[in-house]
């Protein structure tokens, strides 16, 4: 895209009215290009947040009772606006957030989706009926809406993860305030825009844009009544406690740290194409991204020979171009993190196996950082204190270690506090049903990358990658509904026709 496009305007939505930010400069730039403004306006103020919150208080009655079917039908054509403009609105996330072209596109096909599948709540069962020891009696179990729900979201999935939050939180009877992450405001705006050309009345959603601030402003909120976050361990945890502290119900979706498990007797080819994209889509930046390859000994270095092989072919560069498959990291100083993340791992005795080639002319000082292997050191201590082992690095880094037996690769991926995900390869079914049984995550690969999620099945991590309800299908109705069990008599029992 040529560096001429011009910047968007940057607006907040509150009430059902687009305004001018009160607080100071908000600018999205493009990663792969920082001189080249994506968005530009100016950050909500607080007087903006208390407004906000306060429309999607008064809005929140009224939306409640509107039938589910109607308010599904507001998502449903809001699916249909984001499909209709899926190339521009593709194109504008490749250059807001430096995922490729294909990928952008494809995520706001995904979001439309997720639209698509809560916009048909209304058609699915809305509660539970159980028995009654009692004659006469039913015991009904209903659901109803939270009332008030914060909505904080990440830059990595600037439309899709906000839908998936969005979409269940709306169809359920709820009303929003959306803080989303800073980097990413122009994406944001574009799905307030089709919610609201698809008919959402005024402060069902309203958006605030601005620093992670204001979603502490947010959970603090008197009139909150639930917050639904994925982000950074370190800020999942602060908003949980936050909630905790006033009673505020929290769903947080944070750290991963997955593994990609290839046993012997595996389809290595498939194999190696599965841990690439799992390792370096989106570079790296994917909470369910593969970060450790764990290797059986025996197709180590057949595998390895196999995955370089592919990366000699995975270009960098900028996202809007052809011919590439990886794009920058979302801004420079994300980039610097990655590069220290290296530099740490190396000095803790890892091996650099392979990296790619920068594109041409990006120095250290850019957003780019090709993809790469680094071999953690035999010794098991060694390199299960390797930063490339236990920490996040949020990029496309891969720490490599060759185990000696499945039980042994298992045991490996399972390692640490997160449990987010992981990808298992193997042709031998003992070995599948041993995974699903040993490694403790959330979800479960066969055969296929670590990341990747379908809208209408739960998903989420085990242990400390997650906090609260899972995600998605009718696993979000856990978190943003709560149940009222009603004990239903009519009159005398036993007087009717079939007693
Ligand atoms: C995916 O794997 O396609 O923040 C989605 C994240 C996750 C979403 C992953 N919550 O990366």
């Amino acid at each position: 895209m040529a560096s001429t496009t011009p910047a968007a305007e940057l607006r907040q939505f509150i009430a059902g009215k687009w305004e001018d930010g009160g607080g100071p400069d908000l600018v999205s730039s493009n990663p792969a290009r920082p001189a080249e403004t994506v968005a530009v306006g100016k950050q909500a103020s607080p007087e903006q947040l208390e407004r906000a919150v306060e429309a999607a208080a008064d809005a929140a009655r009224a939306w409640a009772s509107v039938p589910m079917h109607e308010r599904g039908a507001v998502l449903l054509r809001a699916a249909g606006l984001l499909e209709a403009a899926a190339d521009e609105l593709g194109l504008e996330l490749a250059r807001e957030e430096g995922k490729t072209l294909a990928e952008g596109r494809g995520e706001v096909l995904r979001a439309a989706q997720i639209l698509r599948y809560y916009g048909n709540e209304g058609d699915r069962a809305a509660g539970e009926v159980f028995s009654s020891p009692r004659r006469g009696e039913q015991i009904l179990v209903v659901r109803k809406p939270l009332g008030v729900i914060g909505v904080v979201t990440p830059f990595n999935f600037p439309i899709a993860i906000p839908a998936w939050k969005i979409a269940p939180a709306l169809a359920y009877g709820n009303t929003v305030v959306w803080k989303p992450a800073s980097t990413v405001p122009l994406l944001a705006q574009r799905l307030a825009e089709a919610l609201d050309e698809a008919g959402l009345p005024k402060g069902v959603l309203n958006l605030v844009m601005g620093p992670g601030k204001l979603g502490t402003a947010l959970v603090e909120h008197p009139l909150l009544d639930g917050l639904t976050f994925t982000g950074s361990t370190g800020v999942g945890r602060c908003l949980t406690a936050a909630g905790a502290a006033r009673g505020v119900p929290v769903q947080a979706e944070m750290g991963g740290k997955n593994a990609a498990v290839v046993l012997a007797g595996a389809d290595l080819d498939l194999a190696a194409e599965q841990v690439l994209f799992g390792a370096f889509r989106s570079t790296g930046q994917k909470c369910t991204a593969t970060s450790r390859l764990i290797v059986e000994e025996s197709v180590a270095g057949d595998f390895l020979a196999r995955l370089t092989a592919r990366l000699g072919d995975w270009n960098t560069g900028d996202p809007t171009g052809t011919s590439v498959q990886m794009g920058p990291l979302v801004s420079a100083a994300a980039a610097q993190d990655v590069r220290a993340g290296i530099d740490a791992a190396l000095s803790g005795g890892a091996r650099l196996l392979f990296q790619g080639s920068m594109p041409d002319g990006a120095g250290t000082e850019s957003a780019f950082v090709p993809p790469a292997i680094l071999e953690l050191p035999a010794d098991a201590d060694a390199a299960e204190s390797n930063p490339a082992w236990t920490e996040e690095f949020f990029g496309p880094v891969l720490a490599f270690r060759r185990a000696s037996s499945a039980a042994q690769a298992f045991e490996w991926a399972g390692q640490g506090e997160y449990g987010l995900s992981a990808a298992v390869f193997t042709q031998d079914v003992t070995r599948v049903l041993d995974a699903v049984e040993g490694i403790d995550v959330g979800i479960l690969h066969v055969n296929s990358e670590s990341a990747g999620a379908d809208p209408h099945v739960p998903f989420g991590g085990a242990r400390k990658s997650g906090y609260g309800p899972k995600e998605q299908g009718q696993s979000a109705k856990e978190f943003f509904t709560h149940t009222t069990t009603v004990y239903l008599r009519g009159g005398t029992p036993g007087q009717g026709p079939l007693s």
